[in-house]
């Protein structure tokens, strides 16, 4: 670059740093603190910021809400000896039709809380509203299953299982130091009868010796069972004593200084240009306004993030048109394909059994976000239901990747040189969770046509197994594992997210449609009248009963899935609509029967459209830890009740089959897929036929030219 354009850049990093702080100060209000000392004092900061009154009916509880709550608990009478662990607190969103016709300026619905705690090995769900000040509701064990673990539960019980001297003496065994043994505790999941009756976790263990990566170095074939109410070790299986822990040597990875060969050419830095600033605004805490888009954003323990009131402005009218109420990714089931007495159990519910957003953690600018991002901190509960906040766990952002919105050249014009193009910019909200190994990154990326596309990344570590087996062997025709490092097996698992979509096209009431498309032949028909053999024509099947949008899909036997509203038709008579548009996904292999896919039934089906109902909105049941699949979008689902022409709720299963190989190791690139929800027959014509295009001009301070001035 000459030294005009690198004063050029220069001159427009400030401009834009100037313009960006002004308008954008609560951006580095929430930036990270450098110096580690100055936590508690960013903590403070953050619960002056945080203490705001709530200004939307689905704004999630405030620090200053979540103390009275629990101030409301401590005096209720059943809890007055004692008080519960918290295993959660949240807002209990307000009845729907209430957040349908609130509007800014009116008082808020009644605050209420959703507690669920544990006490005396029994589990209480309650319902606090906060303006009464007192518990309306209280049920005990409502159905099998116990609520999220909470971190502290699991350290302690960490605790216990490194304090036994048996658990000592097999890691000893081992070589290990006590001080080098870290833990993973992988749910229990559930295999039947003797598993009953108890909450407990299976602890299992790592060491760090050598090495900052804290899931290559496996104790391997050391399973400690910990009784979480009673916190005391009720089983060691130790019987992996001859097997090796995996190496230290190239597990590192965090960034130490180490260059990559010299001969690869390293990327410059590289950021999008605003310098108008970003187009869009975050309102109240909570509101997102972008372009046409209009929705509510928020951090949720469980789910991670939660979108709803998605709203999006007509092309024509200007009109805010409704397209979903709520979406969030209601459960993650993470089976691994092992029956070995150590691995069998593995088959996660992550939602439901961690919390996705409990396990969040702090975006890091440039890397996990781009430098023009918003970001937004959680408040959350820890187990004794004091809140805390989680800084930084979502983001939101502009992007511009070089990529295309529509085009067009007349190439058969006598004078056609280019033609109509339009450059494609997307809104995306970012959040990620830590599950343990595994990083999950989940954008909604919303596009000027209309059109939402959610993501899932998969990144972070591989749950290794340890083995003898320092080298493959190429055996064909035999199952094998794959060896990712010596001594080091990536065992092959699969990852399901489920999404809960509860779509409202231009109202509550929609229906979901089946577009099939059946391949017509014309047979024996004389005279002929076309040469064609064959063609396809799409078929339009309204789903009146849950049983019939309950969908596998298929390549040979091909749909679209259209939630439409059947009493807004378009100016040509079409209802309007959104269509669900599957991309690359998988589908689980394992017998219906076996205990964890009765767990994850949910998955069974790709799609499924239920009736909405309050209580139907975590897809693996409301206490999803140790549950038995009594109480899942499977079960409810079975009663195939009515959908057409209903207030309805879409469910999504993404999923992936991981067979993982040496590229994933020590840490994952990131693999990733998503599915959109397309606007169909939702606009009257292409919606963003009258965006602008873009101009030389639009970025004043450098034009192309310095930058194609290599
Ligand atoms: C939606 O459908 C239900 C069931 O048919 C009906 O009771 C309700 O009034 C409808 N709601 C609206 C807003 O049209
Ligand atoms: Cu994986």
């Amino acid at each position: 670059m000459d030294k005009l354009s690198s004063l050029c850049f220069l001159i427009l990093s400030i401009v834009t740093v100037l313009v960006v702080s002004r308008l954008w100060f609560p951006i580095f209000v929430n930036l990270p603190p450098e110096d580690m000392n100055d936590e508690k004092q960013s903590f403070e900061k953050h619960i002056s910021l945080m203490s705001k009154a709530p200004h939307h009916p689905l704004d999630p509880l405030t620090v200053q809400e979540i103390n009275k709550v629990r101030d409301i608990l401590s005096s209720y009478e059943p809890f007055s000896n004692s008080f519960p662990t918290i295993h959660s607190l949240a807002l209990e969103e307000p009845d729907k039709s209430l957040v349908l016709s609130w509007e800014f300026g009116d008082p808020l619905p009644p605050r209420r809380a959703a507690v669920v705690g544990i006490l005396h090995e029994q589990v209480h769900v309650l319902s606090i509203d906060l303006e009464l000040h007192r518990v309306i509701r209280h049920t005990a064990n409502p159905t099998r299953g116990y609520p999220m673990i909470t971190i502290e539960e699991l350290l302690s019980a960490f605790d216990v299982a490194l304090a036994n001297s048996n658990v000592q003496k097999s890691i000893l065994a081992r070589g290990v130091k006590l001080k080098d043994v870290k833990f993973l505790s992988p749910s229990p999941g559930w295999f039947g009868k003797e598993e009953e009756g108890r909450r407990f976790a299976k602890l299992q263990f790592y060491t760090l010796q050598g090495t900052s990566n804290y899931y290559m170095r496996p104790i391997e074939g050391l399973t400690v069972t910990v009784d979480l109410n009673k916190q005391e070790v009720i089983k060691i299986a130790d019987t992996g004593k001859g097997i090796p822990i995996p190496r230290s040597a190239n597990t590192d990875y965090i960034y130490n200084g180490e260059k990559e060969p010299p001969e690869i050419k390293q990327i410059n830095p590289i950021s999008i240009e605003q310098p108008k600033g970003p187009s869009f605004t975050v309102e109240n805490g909570h509101i997102v306004k972008w372009g046409r888009w209009e929705f509510h954003i928020k951090p949720d323990q469980r789910a991670g993030m939660v979108i709803s009131r998605v709203m999006v402005r007509d092309s024509e009218t200007g009109e805010l048109r409704n397209v979903m109420y709520k979406g969030f990714p209601s459960e993650l089931y993470v089976p691994y394909m092992d029956f070995d007495e150590h691995w069998y159990f593995k088959t996660y519910m992550d939602a439901g059994e961690y919390g996705l957003g409990l396990l969040s953690t702090s975006l890091v600018p440039l890397n996990d976000c781009p430098r023009n991002s918003y970001y937004m901190d959680g408040v959350f509960v820890d187990g004794n239901g004091k809140p805390y906040v989680q800084e930084n766990i979502i983001c939101v952002f502009e992007r511009y990747a070089g990529d295309i919105s529509w085009r067009h050249t007349d190439t058969l014009l006598p004078n056609a040189k280019s033609g109509e193009a339009r450059q494609k910019v997307t809104l995306v909200a970012r959040m990620t969770s830590t599950l343990g190994n595994y990083d999950y990154i989940i954008d909604w990326e919303f596009q000027t046509d209309g059109l939402i596309r959610v993501e899932v990344g998969l990144s972070g570590m591989l749950m290794i197994k340890a083995t003898p087996k320092e080298y493959t062997e190429n055996k064909d025709n035999e199952g094998f594992e794959p060896l990712v490092s010596e001594n080091a097996i990536g065992v092959v698992h699969d990852h399901y997210i489920t999404f809960y979509l509860d779509m409202d096209v231009d109202g509550v009431n929609n229906s979901f449609v089946n577009i099939d498309l059946v391949k017509e032949e014309q047979v024996n028909k004389s005279p002929k009248s076309s040469p064609r053999k064959s063609i396809y024509k799409p078929y339009k099947k309204v789903a009146k009963m849950e049983d019939e949008a309950k969908i596998i899909l298929s390549l040979v036997d091909p749909s679209e899935f259209h939630v439409v509203n059947p009493t807004k038709l378009s100016r040509l008579g079409n209802p309007s609509g959104y269509k669900i548009v599957p991309t690359a996904t998988a589908a689980s292999l394992l017998d219906l029967d076996d205990p964890p896919q009765i767990r994850s039934a949910f998955t069974n089906n790709q799609i499924w459209v239920t009736p909405y109902n309050k209580n139907e909105q975590w897809a693996g049941g409301f206490l999803a830890y140790q549950s038995r699949g009594d109480d899942t979008l499977a079960t409810w689902s079975q009663r195939n009740r009515p959908i057409e022409n209903r207030d309805i709720v879409l469910w999504y299963t993404l999923g992936f089959h991981h067979v993982p190989c040496q590229e994933d190791f020590p840490v994952m690139p990131i693999v990733s897929s998503s599915f959109d929800l397309k606007p169909v027959n939702f606009f009257d014509r292409n919606p963003i036929l009258r965006a602008a295009p873009a101009f030389v001009d639009d970025l004043p301070v450098c034009n192309v030219r310095s930058s194609l001035n290599f």
